[in-house]
């Protein structure tokens, strides 16, 4: 049967990258781009959808015969402390939303990103393994953790293929960071290729989970390939990239950019990093459909400083 994905949450920074390798999979044609406002950038087909809206998210699904939702639309944790209240009603109605439309409408699978955020200081914070205790410290990590359980709810009531990854800190170089408490890690390369100071958030010694966008994306893509009966986590798999502080990727850039100044200005982002993991056990991602990251922290840096500079046309010497 003929793949028709929607994908919500479609402008942010792994929506617009997700949406352009579906389409590279799928064909232009099968995916449905979709987020608040229309994406003067986006080449595809595009509909403005709030995900909080049931009947418009039914009409498009209904309108393509959508059989398979990437579901990204979310406000993120930093964003999402300046009003808990309104995060967890946009981030809960909008997943239930898109798990009753799918069951209603005969969609077949479902992607629900979650995030390390769902751990509090309640889990081990190095290699903290996937059936960790939760007990989320923001109102975005209650809202993942209750968002997996939704997806495992559904699953196991309605047959529904919900499958979910926590995603650490992601790091891109083709959309800036949406608001999270890992954004420093995307923002410091902005500032080191144009040679300007970094001002950072986090203490140069708190440690994070952290992926490279590429990897990222596989993962979900090999997740949503994996055959049925392997996906034995039906709340969130844990997956690892590599993790590190400030202080490390300072030094990596400092590589490069000797010169590189930084100065850190903690803020309350500092204390929502600190009840966070530093490392992800994800043996279960490993066992169950192959996952493997590429990518570590000098990796990174080298293709975000190569890619920033292509994209501010800043030359070489
Ligand atoms: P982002 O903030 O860059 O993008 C989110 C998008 O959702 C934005 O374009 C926003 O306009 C849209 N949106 C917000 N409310 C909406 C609504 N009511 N209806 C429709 N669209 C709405 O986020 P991202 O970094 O691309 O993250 C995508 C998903 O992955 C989110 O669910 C996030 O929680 C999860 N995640 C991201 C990271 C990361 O480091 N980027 C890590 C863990 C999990
Ligand atoms: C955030 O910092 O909120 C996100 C995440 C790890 O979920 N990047």
């Amino acid at each position: 049967m003929n793949k028709t994905i929607l994908v919500t949450g479609a402008n942010g920074q792994l929506g617009t990258v997700l949406t352009q390798s579906l389409q590279h999979t799928y064909g232009r044609g099968n995916v449905i781009a979709s987020d608040l406002k229309l994406s003067e950038r986006y080449h595809g087909i595009f509909e403005v959808i709030d995900a909080t809206n049931s009947e418009r998210l039914e009409e498009v699904v209904r309108k393509y015969k959508i059989n398979e939702i990437y579901h990204l639309a979310a406000i993120l944790s930093a964003s999402g402390e300046k009003a808990p209240l309104n995060t967890w009603d946009v981030n809960m109605q909008a997943l239930l939303n898109v798990l009753e439309v799918s069951r209603m409408n005969h969609v077949e699978k479902v992607f629900f990103p979650s995030s390390i955020a769902v751990f509090g200081d309640a889990a081990p914070q190095e290699n903290t393994p996937n059936n960790a205790f939760l007990n989320p410290l923001t109102s975005y990590g209650i809202s993942k953790a209750a968002g997996e359980n939704w997806g495992n709810y559904y699953f196991a009531k309605y047959g529904l293929d919900v499958r979910s990854l926590r995603y650490p800190g992601v790091i891109g170089y083709q959309s800036k960071a949406g608001g999270g408490t890992t954004d420093y890690a995307v923002d410091i390369y902005h500032k080191a290729i144009k040679e300007e100071p970094f001002s950072c958030f986090l203490d140069e010694n708190t440690t994070l989970p952290m992926i490279f966008i590429d990897d990222a994306i596989r993962a979900t893509l090999e997740l949503m390939d994996a055959p049925r009966e392997n996906i034995k986590i039906r709340t969130s798999y844990n997956i690892s990239g590599t993790s590190f502080s400030p202080v490390e990727i300072v030094a990596s850039i400092r590589n490069k950019y000797p010169k590189f100044m930084v100065t850190y200005v903690l803020d309350y982002r500092q204390d929502i990093a600190s009840k966070w993991p530093k490392t992800i056990q994800d043996a279960e991602a490993k066992r169950d459909w192959g996952w493997k990251p590429q990518y570590d922290l000098d990796s990174i840096t080298a293709v975000m400083i190569k890619k920033l500079k292509e994209k501010y046309k800043i030359a070489t010497p």
